[in-house]
């Protein structure tokens, strides 16, 4: 299976792009918690579904140059993901969230840009 980033876009400062993300390939600099479109992973630079934004499709990989940097994550792919940190000499870390769950603040529990890899799990 085969990763789909759709849109890996940086949002600058106040550039707001207007939701009309319906379409694959279409594409907003950014979009909030409702702008994740439905059966993908979406993952922000800031806490609370803002700042730039990364929205993965139905599969799981590394995630570029999107490592070490999201806080926050939207599952709407209606299966579990797991998001793993790899690191060097010690084992990698991971954590999990069942379909359709999120996460407003992975520094809450300092995961913030930490994040390396989405697995989606079917
Ligand atoms: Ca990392």
């Amino acid at each position: 299976m085969t990763v789909g980033v759709i849109l890996a876009l940086v949002a600058t400062t106040a550039i707001a792009a207007p939701a009309q993300a319906q379409n694959q390939g279409a594409s907003a600099l950014s979009g909030g918690y409702a702008d994740c479109p439905v059966s993908h992973v979406c993952l922000w630079d800031n806490m609370n579904y803002r700042g730039g934004w990364l929205v993965l499709g139905s599969d799981s990989s590394d995630i570029g140059n999107w490592r070490d940097r999201a806080n926050s994550m939207r599952n709407r792919t209606g299966y579990p993901v797991k998001l793993t940190d790899k690191r060097t000499l010690q084992p990698d870390d991971s954590i999990r969230y069942a379909a359709n769950q999120s996460e407003n603040d992975f520094g809450a529990f300092g995961w913030n840009n930490r994040i390396d890899k989405v697995e989606i799990l079917d």
